[in-house]
């Protein structure tokens, strides 16, 4: 945590004895003051200050008015405060007793960012005596878990708010990428000897887990060839031009490759040739599809085929010599 009392203290006296940065002020503590120049005796002509207001990222300002006393002008032409941060702009001029300009009243300003700059300016001349502004700001917290800013740093599962910042949490099962924000699952290490089975991507037909890499692996005794029938539920994040930039299967079998596949078309029914073959499932770390599942079978050169049973056991069909 910044304290931003002694900075605040240390740029005072820079500013008292550098010539060429009077006019411009560097804020970082958490809450501070700004004072038209003079306040509040009257403010100067001709005068063009600036205070850059910076507070810790997981931050915004808010910035508020005890007391505004500006000539005013039409379109704020002659001495106005212009507030600025990101895509935000405000101009104030006037004094209390005029409605017709741009006080800022009870209004505050808040910042979407954790940075914000000040200009005072001022024209040549005054009417009158007008003695200027007082404002303070104070670092306030984002609430990122309500607010989504960023699409990119929303939280795959949950989301936990802070002052000051946020983390991200996954449900039971999952466990939280390096990128601090999406759940992946482990499901390196899969290994299927039996003659027949079924495989799905974890939770499917639910939305599979993102930024996973799962391997399969089928082996099974040399002369046996695995058969692999994909269920009709197949979704897969896809690009309309790029072929799987995101989300994709691919299988290999021996020298041969299959994939990648993704979109929501079924590969259908895929005759391997081959009694090892290997699954890659990747996903990238956004998306909600369903996945895919698939049932593969085998056949042997001196046996039968062998399929699953409805409960998942392994059972040959037949035999023939
Ligand atoms: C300081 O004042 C000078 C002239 O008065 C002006 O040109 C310059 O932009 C000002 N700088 C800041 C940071 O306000
Ligand atoms: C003051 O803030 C503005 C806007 O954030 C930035 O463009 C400018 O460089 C800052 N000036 C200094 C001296 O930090
Ligand atoms: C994730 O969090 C750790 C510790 O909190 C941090 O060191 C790391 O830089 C963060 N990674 C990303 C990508 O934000
Ligand atoms: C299957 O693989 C064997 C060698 O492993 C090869 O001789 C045979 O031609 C292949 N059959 C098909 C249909 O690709
Ligand atoms: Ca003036
Ligand atoms: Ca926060
Ligand atoms: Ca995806």
């Amino acid at each position: 945590m910044r304290t931003g009392g002694m900075g605040c203290f240390w740029l005072f006296v820079l500013c008292l004895f550098s010539p060429a940065g009077a006019n411009f002020t560097e804020l970082t503590g958490m809450f501070g003051q700004i004072q038209s120049p003079n306040y509040p005796e009257g403010y100067p002509s001709d005068l063009d200050s600036t205070w850059n207001i910076t507070v810790p990222t997981g931050f915004r300002i808010k910035l508020y008015f005890m007391h505004f006393d500006l000539e005013p002008s039409y379109l704020c032409e002659y001495d106005y405060v212009k507030v600025m941060s990101d895509d935000l702009q405000e101009t104030f001029c006037g004094r209390e007793s005029t409605d017709t300009e741009r006080i800022p009243g009870q209004e505050f300003v808040l910042t979407n960012s954790n940075t914000m700059t000040v200009t005072f300016k001022t024209d040549f001349s005054n009417e009158e005596r007008f003695t200027g502004f007082e404002a303070h700001y104070s670092a306030v917290d984002i609430d990122e878990c309500v607010e989504k800013l960023d699409e990119a740093l929303v939280c795959d599962h949950f989301c936990h708010n802070y002052i000051g910042g946020f983390y991200c949490s996954c449900r039971f099962s999952y466990i939280l990428h390096s990128d601090n924000r999406t759940c992946k699952v482990e499901c390196r290490d899969n290994v299927f000897t039996e003659k027949s089975g079924v495989i799905s991507s974890p939770d499917y037909p639910y939305s599979y887990p993102k930024s996973s890499d799962c391997l399969y692996r089928i082996e099974l005794e040399e002369g046996f060839t695995i058969s692999l029938e994909f269920a009709d539920i197949f979704d897969l994040e896809d690009h309309p031009d790029v072929p799987c930039p995101y989300d994709y299967l691919k299988i290999k079998a021996g020298i041969k490759e299959f994939g990648p596949y993704c979109g929501d078309k079924s590969p259908g029914k895929i005759d391997t040739n081959s009694s090892s073959i290997h699954i890659h499932f990747h996903s990238d770390d956004s998306g909600d599809n369903q996945g895919w599942k698939l049932t593969f079978t085998s056949v042997g050169k001196h046996s039968g085929k062998f399929l699953p049973d409805p409960e998942g056991n392994r059972r040959s069909s037949g035999r023939s010599q």
